[in-house]
């Protein structure tokens, strides 16, 4: 995995002009439309919600890796979501695809070029917290770098100082003035019940996991887990976009041998269409928030 000397910041701002000369205007956010925003089905994404979108398949776009999860319609989407210009992906790149880290997160770099100030995550994930229900949410306000303590990061490699720093600060990584946004935004659409706080953690996948490992899990403080978004943030604060990243809870992890159902992709897609248009509205207004800011 040592050929992100290909990807180098010119050749990511060749990515970025190629979309810049194509698109009229600029994004100011950037949101990741995981399993838990209908990156898995083909109506009813936030990508597709946009206004005046202009669309684009990842095999179009120079230098960037292709979905290969099944049923998965890769797309880079622009667009306005309440008048406000953002730019959408509509799937995104797993470890467990066979993309090294830095390659799952190299179109953070490139949103970050194109001029987006605001990076807004979303993932599908398991529920660890005992409290936590099959449709809730959680705001994610840390993670836990489990890949990185085996010594896999995105930002391995030499370090191009355009980007950002060597040795990047993780602690504030999930903005809390957002966190305290989105609580209320989540109590004017009457969300507040199905809204919580923690901790995500990201393994490669892509199987799920052992009942011995989300036992371990759980007692390291982990509230939810999932396959992405923790290389995601680390590439986005690198180069010093604010992050605001939320987990659909689509299934309870069993940390019990009695329990014989097993997790399974497809209710991971049924939650999210479940959630779907509450979501939209959430992420609506919370980008809303955003530009007024
Ligand atoms: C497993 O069902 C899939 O759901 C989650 C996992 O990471 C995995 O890709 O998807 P997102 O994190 O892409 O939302």
């Amino acid at each position: 995995h040592t050929d992100n000397d290909k990807y180098t910041y010119e050749s990511l701002t060749e990515t970025a002009s190629f979309l810049r000369k194509q698109v009229p205007f600029k994004p100011v956010i950037g949101i990741i439309c995981g399993s838990g925003m209908g990156a898995y089905w083909n109506q009813g994404c936030l990508a597709d919600a946009l206004d005046g979108k202009i669309q684009f398949p990842y095999e179009v776009i120079p230098h960037f890796p292709r979905s290969t999860v099944k049923g998965h319609v890769g797309e880079l989407v622009f667009g306005y979501l309440t008048g406000v210009p953002v730019v959408c992906m509509k799937g995104r790149f797993h470890y467990y695809e066979g993309y090294p880290l830095w390659k799952c997160a190299m179109p953070v770099r490139v949103m970050k070029l194109l001029g987006i100030t605001h990076l807004i995550v979303s993932n599908a994930a398991g529920g660890l917290n005992p409290n936590f229900k099959v449709g809730d949410i959680m705001l994610v306000k840390d993670h836990i770098n489990l890949m990185g303590f085996a010594g896999n990061n995105p930002l391995q490699g030499p370090n191009d100082d355009r980007f950002g720093p060597r040795f990047p600060p993780m602690n504030t990584a999930y903005s809390k003035e957002l966190i305290i946004e989105a609580k209320k935004v989540a109590e004017e659409l009457n969300m507040q019940d199905i809204i919580h706080e923690g901790v995500y953690t990201c393994l490669g996948g892509p199987n799920f996991e052992t009942v011995a490992e989300l036992k371990m899990l759980s007692m390291l403080g982990a509230d939810t887990v999932g396959m992405s978004t923790v290389h995601e943030v680390i590439t986005a604060r690198h180069c010093d976009l604010t992050v605001f990243a939320f987990s659909l809870i689509t299934n309870l992890c069993i940390t019990n041998y009695k329990t014989a159902s097993n997790p399974n992709h497809e209710e991971v897609i049924d939650v999210g269409k479940m959630r779907e248009s509450v979501l939209q509205l959430f992420v609506q207004n919370i980008v809303t928030v955003i530009a007024k800011q």
